[in-house]
């Protein structure tokens, strides 16, 4: 038996982080991956397709959206196969909305409710059990594990659950549904599919997170996929990746001082070489540079040897996050006028000060070079000017 577990959609999430040119590139590729996902599900290759939560970003969803998941479910149902959906904290809406069309009937399964369900069906000549719990509120911050039971006779037992699950007996605190993935494992189903935390995990005996499908912030870094799981009573669980967008999120981070430049340089070109190396297609990167001093590479002959060394004149930087971490973690020592007046000298940068830092950020219309960041906006004097005299080291 072939399913298909996909979580976290956040179908119609809104791409404020990126620039306008990364935006195109995203929708480009989750459009062409939403066809892709629709085309599979209708050809038959799938038996069965998981919906483990946050398919939707928020009540708010477009026709478009609402249609593409409708018309996978229809795409899997009219092959003969079976489709379970477990609402997450993003789409408690479904079951009382009324412009859905999703009702449950016998081989599509819509998990609504804040307890945990168990519905049976016959696939193949075999009993398949599904176990699973939605969400009716946004922040129901509950225990979960101990609710699931343990698997009966049936042939196949599979488990749905949108929350957080840690590893071992203790179930992490958050406001969402938790459990303690030992807790889960004791209920020897043949596969639990977890929906909720944007990164891959596979906690063993097939209790397993894909992340999210579309890499579609700044945090879903690297390849982002789907499951294909292959259930079967002969031979053990196979799990694999299976991607669907063409697109790539990068975070370079490069936490300067004058003393560790050139071993940050090297790391970050073997970094940003392997990242060009691997993939077929245009990333989208966020550089984000770091300070513990206000202290920049003296001179543009430094920044073009970085830029050369980094490889990023080719790729672009979709996105600049300049962070200066004093040692004086006070919010005081960096006043509200150096705030305003670097608001000023860096034309478009929000400028923030959060953690003990102050944050400077851009996304801009188009990739730019590292070179024509600093040339545009003169970062290092900007930053020298302001800082001068301040008591921050
Ligand atoms: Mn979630």
């Amino acid at each position: 038996m072939k399913i298909l577990h996909i979580s976290d959609l956040h179908l119609g999430v809104k791409l404020s982080s990126f620039s306008p040119d990364a935006i195109k590139k995203i929708r480009l590729s989750v459009e062409s991956g939403m066809k892709r996902i629709r085309e599979s599900l209708a050809s038959g290759e799938y038996d069965g397709l998981i919906l483990a939560g946050d398919i939707f970003e928020s009540r708010d969803v477009s026709a478009y959206n609402l249609r593409f998941i409708e018309s996978c479910i229809e795409g899997v149902l009219n092959s003969g196969g079976f489709a379970i959906y477990a609402t997450g904290n993003h789409d408690y809406w479904v079951q009382d909305s009324d412009f859905t069309s999703f009702v449950e009937n016998e081989r599509f399964i819509l998990f609504t409710n804040d307890r945990v369900e168990k519905r049976e069906f016959l696939y193949g000549g075999k009993k398949v059990a599904v176990y699973g719990i939605g969400y009716r509120t946004i922040q129901p911050s509950r225990v979960v594990g101990s609710d699931f039971p343990e698997r009966g006779d049936e042939d196949i037992a599979i488990g749905v659950l949108h929350g957080e699950v840690s590893d071992g007996i203790t179930p992490p605190n958050t406001p969402y549904y938790n459990a303690g993935s030992s807790i889960l494992q004791n209920k020897f189903y043949d596969y639990f599919a977890l929906g909720h935390i944007h990164k891959h995990k596979d906690f063993g005996k097939g209790i397993v997170y894909p992340g999210c499908t579309f890499p579609q912030g700044y945090d879903e870094l690297g390849e982002k996929f789907a499951l294909d799981v292959e259930i079967s009573d002969k031979g053990p669980l196979s799990i694999q990746e299976r991607v669907f967008t063409k697109h790539r999120v990068f975070d370079i981070s490069l936490e300067l001082s004058p003393e560790n430049r050139g071993d940050l340089a090297f790391k970050l070109k073997t970094e940003v070489e392997n990242i060009l190396d691997s993939i077929d297609t245009d990333p989208i990167f966020r550089l984000r540079v770091s300070l513990d001093k206000p202290v920049v590479p003296n001179g543009k002959a430094d920044m073009e040897m970085m830029e050369y060394i980094f490889g990023i004149s080719e790729a672009g930087v979709h996105r600049l996050d300049f962070v200066v971490k004093p040692k004086d973690r006070s919010e005081s020592c960096i006043p509200e006028e150096l705030k305003y007046a670097l608001s000023q000298a860096v034309e478009g940068f929000k400028v923030a000060y959060s953690d003990g830092s102050l944050k400077m950020r851009s996304a801009f219309d188009s990739p730019v070079s590292l070179v024509e960041i600093l040339e545009k906006y003169d970062l290092e004097n900007a930053i020298l000017d302001r800082l001068e005299g301040q008591n921050v080291d």
